[in-house]
């Protein structure tokens, strides 16, 4: 029996430390993944508007409470706003649509997807004109928004995504601090000093892209990509587990949430399996040490197609 591990926010909801990542999973192939998971015991599914698949895990939730899978009481759902809907007005309804294609009445958790801001209906900006500057569009207004969407009952809590101290803080000042923050972690990208900050200020941190990333865009050709990395691989020999087992079961040991992709059924199990794996203090210690800053996803797209914002100003 696998001990599903949990999180507590700070309003006392249980956060299922452990979830399905839907980003990169196509429509077509999302569906059988979310059934696959649900079945084999998942309680957490981390989704967004922009991900493009949301109508489809939100048939297979439907379909997997109705085959007794699961029911909702027991489901953890994430989503998260998109940049294009950041203006007040517009978060209760791209939050409806999110409900309506996911097929839910209420979401776990719902995040300000990025720190950036589009015009509304602008998917992915092509030129300067489909940008809004924060000034624009002042994040304290976006979240502002997304309280009172928790205190109208369409999410139990509400957080952000790819956002530093300075960010959390400012939030912070506007009502309540966002209760979760998620962002790119693994053992090349520690957080360490966020995840300090998150932890003091009562903030639990998601880590995406935990197993790192094989993006070759976003790849530099002198980074071995983590599940093969020997440190790794050395340690997963040790502890009888695969690497991808290492990389889960780390993240969960230091205390984040983790929500590793994947559509493939086998690896889908393999990856729950890693809540079985232990690893020792000198095992945690050898992984602390392959930190190098070094992030897959640089923000560098945010920072193109006539861009008011820079790469190093997005995770302040
Ligand atoms: C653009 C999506 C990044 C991870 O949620």
């Amino acid at each position: 029996m696998t001990t599903y591990p949990t999180l507590k926010l700070r309003s006392g909801l249980s956060f299922p430390a452990f979830g399905l990542g839907t980003w990169k999973s196509k429509p077509g192939e999302v569906y059988d993944a979310v059934r696959a998971a649900l079945e084999i015991g998942y309680r957490h599914l981390d989704c967004a508007a922009v991900y493009g698949n949301e109508t489809e895990v939100g048939q297979a939730i439907k379909d997997a409470i109705a085959a007794g899978d699961i029911t909702r009481d027991e489901l953890w759902v994430t989503s998260k706003l998109w940049n294009n809907a950041h203006l007040k007005d517009d978060v209760a309804p791209a939050l409806e649509q999110t409900l309506s294609d996911l097929q839910l009445d209420y979401l776990d958790l719902y995040l300000i997807h990025w720190p950036i801001a589009f015009k509304p209906g602008v998917g992915f900006p092509r030129s300067a004109d489909d940008w809004l500057t924060l000034e624009e569009a002042p994040l304290s207004e976006t979240w502002e928004a997304m309280l009172a969407a928790k205190q109208a009952g369409k999410s139990r809590a509400v957080g952000v995504s790819n956002m530093g101290p300075e960010r959390l803080s400012a939030l912070g000042t506007v009502g309540e601090l966002p209760e979760v923050n998620q962002v790119e972690s693994h053992p090349h990208l520690q957080q360490g000093e966020l995840l300090n900050f998150c932890n003091e200020h009562n903030i639990v941190l998601t880590a995406y892209s935990p197993l790192g990333s094989t993006d070759r865009e976003n790849r530099k050709d002198d980074e071995p990509p983590l599940l093969n990395h020997p440190t790794i691989e050395t340690i997963a020999s040790e502890v009888g587990a695969s690497t991808a087992q290492v990389l889960i079961a780390w993240a969960i040991a230091r205390g984040t949430v983790v929500i590793p992709k994947s559509v493939n059924r086998q690896r889908i199990q393999q990856n729950f399996d890693a809540l079985k794996v232990e690893l020792t203090d000198e095992h945690m210690k050898t992984i602390a040490s392959l930190d190098k800053g070094y992030r897959y996803l640089d923000g560098k797209f945010f920072a193109s197609n006539g861009s008011p914002y820079t790469p190093e100003g997005i995770y302040r």
